[in-house]
């Protein structure tokens, strides 16, 4: 065998491998989630081959019939489901779609008021990411830890005082919605923009579980399209605003930050937006009862779940305090060796140099409810992490048994048609 022929088989076997350590694993990582087999179908078009740069109708290659009335239905299906005017299917991913907004809306030199890392902003919105190479300059919302959410008076006086041209809102660690009706008067007197970077809500925005921020104050909203929004690995953008104001955020998507955008993500988009239509209400509500039993179950355990005074979380996802079991980095490497697969987290406590060692997890319940999970799995989930972290029990004995809970909800649900998760297309099947 030539080693051309060796390397090719071997990223082959690599994607098996990996389906299988999913297949075999409890998967709790807060910004993941599984596509329905419909929109899995669209990744395997030839609208994953071809050009469309520019809009529908006003193209600049041939051949773009089909595709053009593809993207005025993907706009009209996000529309409808968020009930917005304006929407921009291009962005390619998360951070792009933040990226197309940014250009759209400031200059280099600008002011933008975010949430700060520590209080779980996204990297776009730090000095080291997408805000910071765009020229602007930051001023972080002071955030209450005990809450887990931005102070609404602190945002207030920032605001007033600091007047940024954007003001921009939506966390990585999103528990609780964002304060955008109390700043309501701090927007007007600023005469600010407000953005929302709902990548990791947006699903249960669209599922009428969290809140409408489009309705609440924001002008725009940006996000990732493949985390409770079951979708692919794409982006999005929608809009409440002025005419001109949308037509700059669409320069900024093309040709600011993209050239040609991903056609058969964009259909699988289309898709996604379709069945949650369908079924995300029930699916918003399954998920966010799932992380609240879980963070309960958590605490009652011992653990120290974060924003107890809330309830934990309104949303898919809750942090929990690991230090007493070693910190974040011990933590989830010990889940790891178990099965169980999430991620470290930092803390509102922790020094940002610590961001390899922070003191928290995170976990998000949206692909386990994507599967099938429910109230019972999540205690026996919070069980396992326990026996795991607190009592320190044999990696190998929980991991069989995370295995044997996942064998049973190996089907992805809340779309149409039937697939087996982790195992898309024959190709990849164990042979
Ligand atoms: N960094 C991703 C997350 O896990 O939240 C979002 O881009």
């Amino acid at each position: 065998m030539s080693e051309n022929l060796d390397n090719a088989t071997k990223i082959r076997e690599l994607a098996v491998r990996h389906n299988k350590l999913f297949r075999d694993s409890i998967p709790l990582i807060a910004s993941e989630n599984l596509m329905s087999p419909l929109a899995m179908e669209m990744l395997l078009t030839d609208f994953g081959f071809r050009y469309a740069e520019g809009l529908p109708h006003k193209r600049y290659y041939q051949g773009n019939e089909v595709v053009d009335e593809l993207e005025e239905l993907v706009i009209e299906l996000a529309k409808k489901l968020f009930n917005v005017p304006q929407s921009d299917p291009r962005p390619i991913s998360g951070t792009v779609a933040n990226m197309g907004v940014i250009y759209g809306l400031t200059s280099p030199g600008d002011l933008i008021s975010v949430p700060s890392l520590s209080g779980g902003g996204h990297i776009s919105a730090a000095q080291f990411g997408a805000v910071g190479f765009r020229g602007l300059v930051t001023e972080n919302y002071p955030f209450d830890p005990q809450t887990m959410t931005i102070d609404p008076d602190g945002a207030a006086k920032l605001i007033k005082e600091k007047k940024p041209k954007v003001a921009l809102f939506g966390q990585s660690v999103f528990l609780f919605p964002a304060p955008l009706k109390e700043l309501a008067d701090a927007f007007s007197e600023a005469k600010c923009k407000v953005w929302y970077d709902a990548a990791h809500v947006i699903g249960l925005i669209a599922g009428g579980r969290f809140q409408d921020p489009l309705h609440e104050g924001a002008h725009v909203m940006s996000g990732s399209t493949h985390k409770t929004l079951p979708g692919p690995q794409h982006g999005l953008v929608l809009g409440n605003t002025d005419e001109e104001t949308w037509k700059s955020i669409q320069r900024g998507i093309f040709p600011g930050t993209i050239s040609n955008h991903h056609l058969n993500t964009m259909a699988a988009l289309g898709v996604s937006l379709a069945e949650h239509m369908e079924f995300g209400r029930k699916y918003a509500s399954d998920i966010i009862e799932n992380a609240q039993t879980m963070a309960q179950e958590l605490h009652n355990l011992g653990i120290k779940v974060l924003a107890e005074s809330r309830g934990f979380t309104q949303s898919h996802t809750l942090v929990a305090n690991t230090k007493t079991e070693g910190g974040g980095k011990r933590v989830a490497e010990t889940l790891e060796r178990c099965g169980i697969i999430l991620n470290k987290n930092m803390l509102p406590e922790d020094d940002s140099r610590k961001s390899q060692n922070p003191s928290g997890i995170r976990i998000g319940t949206q692909e386990v409810t994507r599967i099938g999970m429910g109230k019972s799995e999540m205690k026996e989930i919070a069980s396992l992490i326990y026996r795991s972290i607190v009592k320190n029990e044999d990696p190998a004995v929980i991991k069989k048994e995370a295995k044997a809970l996942k064998d049973m909800f190996t089907e992805v649900k809340y779309c149409f048609g039937k697939l087996k998760a982790y195992e898309y297309i024959k190709v990849f099947q164990e042979r």
